[in-house]
């Protein structure tokens, strides 16, 4: 990610504020982006992670929140969209971890619930439940201190029936028997997303710069290995970035061998024209903030909403049919499936949306 400046980050976005402090104790800058409360209390995880300079973390921070008031907006969840990112400087020791996350937490209870945080990368409901002795603005904590866990595996449900949504646009069936998916990243989505593709007969690769996790997958399920370097230029029917945002860029576009994007990573794309590139390049790319939506729908359907496991299912398997939907406007207005995906989010948000 490239050096920028906190003018160039709070100059060119659209959201409502961003906060942000330094902790001395541990090196960490520590932000939280407020992108929209349009639609109800900002809602979005906290992220824990190094960047090369604080204006890197406030990016970040900046376009993950954004993502997740169109996340909300198409998902039908009356919240608004934010985001955390904690940048410390290298791994914490449990006691330091503990002193960034309580911190935290008194940021969250400052703002006084418009913006409400849950696990994001780097961060567990463990971590949900230290917020939780200082705020109750903290969505998925553990079941035994009365959240709904993990909704790591809700999200990788969405993705699933998003790529069969996929599959069945540009393949004519749904059906995944012998289909080739590349998994990048076998983590808490990725890994039970893994399992599902495999169930369903998927020709499943994987990917992750972590050897152990994708060597557990491989002596269980036997599914193909590929090195971090082969990942772009992999010729499979789908391709599902399940890691770290900004893999797919104008580089990359040209290296892809792949008929559809379709994967959980939150922000995906390098720079948002990207969307418009893959259209061109002929791959069909799922947009990222619909087909994750499931960790959202599981967090506020359970905490927020109080839905039984029912509706929360029916939410989560509807993604599939929002991104066809989102497929048949983008091919009848002659658009991105990116920019139709975003229209969509504007209209629920009740405004223009941006050129594309
Ligand atoms: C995400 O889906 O990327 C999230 O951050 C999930 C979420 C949703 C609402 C509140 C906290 C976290």
């Amino acid at each position: 990610m490239s050096l920028s400046s906190i003018d160039d980050v709070l100059r060119g976005w659209d959201g409502e504020l961003a906060v942000s402090c330094h902790d001395e104790r541990t090196d960490t800058w520590m932000f939280i982006a407020v992108h929209s409360t349009k639609l109800g209390p900002a809602g979005g995880g906290t992220r824990m992670k190094s960047y090369a300079a604080p204006a890197d973390a406030l990016r970040d921070a900046c376009l993950l929140g954004r993502a997740m008031t169109l996340k909300m907006a198409v998902a039908g969840l009356p919240m608004g969209g934010g985001k955390s990112v904690l940048a410390v400087p290298r791994e914490l020791s449990a006691a330091d971890r503990r002193h960034l996350l309580l911190r935290h937490a008194h940021n969250v209870e400052v703002l006084k619930g418009s913006y409400r945080t849950g696990p994001d990368m780097n961060t567990t409901s463990d971590d949900m439940d230290v917020l939780g002795e200082v705020t109750e603005f903290a969505f998925g904590r553990s079941e035994a201190r009365g959240g709904s866990g993990s909704s790591a595996p809700d999200t990788a449900v969405g993705c699933f029936e998003g790529i069969k949504a996929s599959v069945a646009h540009v393949f004519g069936s749904p059906d995944l028997a012998g289909r080739s998916v590349l998994v990048q990243g076998v983590g808490a989505v990725g890994e039970p997303l893994v399992r599902t593709l495999h169930a369903a007969g998927a020709n499943v690769l994987v990917s992750d710069v972590s050897l152990p996790r994708v060597s557990a997958l491989y002596d269980e399920l036997g599914v193909e290995v590929l090195a971090p370097e082969s990942v772009i230029g992999a010729e499979v029917d789908v391709y599902a970035p399940c890691a770290t945002g900004g893999v797919i860029d104008a580089a990359a576009i040209p290296r892809l061998r792949c008929r559809i994007v379709a994967g959980a990573a939150n922000n995906p794309l390098g720079a948002p024209e990207d969307g418009e590139l893959l259209s061109e390049a002929g791959i069909l790319y799922a947009p990222d903030f619909v087909i994750n939506g499931g960790g959202a729908i599981h967090l506020i359907g359970y905490e927020a909403l109080k839905w039984s496991k029912e509706q929360v299912d029916a939410g989560v398997v509807g993604i599939g049919a929002t991104l066809t939907e989102i497929y048949a406007r983008a091919d009848a207005e002659g658009i991105s499936t990116e920019t139709a995906a975003e229209r969509l989010a504007y209209a629920r948000l009740g405004q223009p949306a941006p050129p594309a």
